[in-house]
């Protein structure tokens, strides 16, 4: 088997990056190591930077999130028992976030590429990336238990923060940064509207609490909790009183159908370069984000549209220099992006201690929520900084 580039991982990045090349006539062909229902019932991430739904659009996938997708021009932080709005757009000339859940962005991606006659091949199993640092660079892979061989002239490695490309890279010559946080977040999707119809982000005594949605009818609600909770701890009842309490006064949570629950570990984790010869890493294969700051999904779209500008260039043009820029072009926008979340994590999270560091966090959320100046720089962070 041949193409002209090869994509390890059928998430959000390897998907877009796929439908990308074919609108500009580039052959791609995608291994997942997954089965098709699985990938489309992941639930994750599901607030969408004006950048990243400006490129969904732009790739041809963006009608149903037009019709279904909700454009929320702020959301609210609450601090014992207060809320403040932070207006995006107020204070960013307009700008919006889109909220549309991943699973429906992936849904959308997959059956435009298989509508498209793309090839996607699920429960791939076993790929191994070669000869990414000569001229023919391949994937070989095990398919319906037959070892196969998919020669190429690039290889993608969009295939998260747990998979092969990156392993793949020669020893030494990759840099990793990392902070793991000593808290994760108990997430749980209902079949009930959310308290509010914007975001709600909660520092509460009890922890960290955060009301987000799927739509109007569906809620998507996250809780504080220790990175070894053990979900067998937390009955329905549980979690609602939970989100009840660190959600105070200021709001009525709605019970419902728990549609998922799951605990997610928090980690901030930069790896450099995105580059190794023709291996080129998109998305959480090179970074992860912990979430508060949402920007997981928008980063992954980010790598992607400097990625697909640069491939496109050079099957255009044979111009190499976007491809030699890829990966410190695209860590620019990371660096800032970790800066972000880093700091929307420890400033809305509570250690449960009461030292020092934590009364300058509580006094600079304070100053945050009082000063026209922070929320202007936190609303355009959160909308998305420019390419
Ligand atoms: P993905 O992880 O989505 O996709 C990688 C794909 O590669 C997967 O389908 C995997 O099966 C495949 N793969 C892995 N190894 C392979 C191999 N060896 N061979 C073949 N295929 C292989 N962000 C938010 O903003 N908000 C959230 O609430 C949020 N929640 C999250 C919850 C979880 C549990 C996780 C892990 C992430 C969450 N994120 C969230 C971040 C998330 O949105 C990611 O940033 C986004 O999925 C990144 O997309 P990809 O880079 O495409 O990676
Ligand atoms: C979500 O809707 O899943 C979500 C929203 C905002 C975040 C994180 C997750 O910061």
């Amino acid at each position: 088997m041949r193409t002209q580039v090869a994509i390890v991982g059928s998430g959000p990045a390897g998907l877009l990056l796929s439908q990308i090349l074919h609108q500009h006539g580039i052959e791609t062909v995608i291994l997942e190591q997954r089965n098709r229902a699985y990938i489309e019932g992941r639930v994750r991430a599901g607030v969408l930077e004006q950048g990243t739904v400006d490129l969904l659009n732009e790739a041809g996938v963006g009608a149903r999130m037009a019709k279904q997708g909700l454009r929320h021009e702020g959301f609210d932080i609450a601090l014992n028992g207060r809320r403040k709005r932070v207006d995006l757009a107020g204070l960013t000339d307009g700008k919006t976030v889109t909220v549309y859940g991943q699973t429906e962005v992936t849904k959308d991606l997959i059956n435009a590429r298989l509508d498209a006659g793309g090839m996607v091949l699920f429960e791939a199993e076993d790929v191994a990336p070669r000869g990414f640092n000569g001229d023919e660079p391949s994937l070989s892979f095990v398919h319906d238990g037959r070892r196969r061989e998919l020669g190429c002239d690039f290889i993608a490695g969009c295939d998260g923060f747990h998979g092969i490309c990156r392993a793949s890279f020669p020893k030494g010559s990759i840099r990793t940064f990392e902070r793991v946080y000593p808290f994760a977040w108990l997430g749980v999707l209902v079949d009930a509207p959310p308290p509010s119809e914007e975001l709600i982000y909660c520092r509460d005594t009890r922890g960290f609490a955060l009301f987000s949605m799927r739509s109007s009818t569906v809620s998507r609600s996250y809780l504080q909790c220790t990175p070894d909770e053990d979900l067998r701890e937390w009955s329905d009842d549980r979690v609602f009183e939970e989100l009840q309490r660190r959600l105070g006064k200021t709001g009525t949570v709605n019970e419902g159908k728990v549609l998922e629950k799951s605990v997610t570990p928090m980690r901030s984790f930069v790896a450099e370069p995105l580059r190794s010869g023709r291996l080129f890493l998109a998305g959480d294969a090179g970074h992860i984000v912990p979430p508060t700051g949402a920007k997981g999904l928008n980063l992954a779209a980010s790598d992607v549209r400097y990625l697909a500008t640069a491939l496109i260039a050079y099957y255009q043009s044979g111009n190499e220099s976007l491809l030699e820029a890829y990966s410190a072009t695209a860590l620019e926008r990371v660096w800032k992006a970790q800066r972000f979340s880093a700091w929307m994590t420890t400033l809305l999270h509570n250690t449960g201690r009461d030292g020092f560091e934590d009364r300058i966090r509580l006094a600079e959320l304070e100053y945050v929520l009082q000063s026209e100046a922070a929320l202007t720089s936190l609303a355009e962070s959160y909308v998305g900084l420019p390419f």
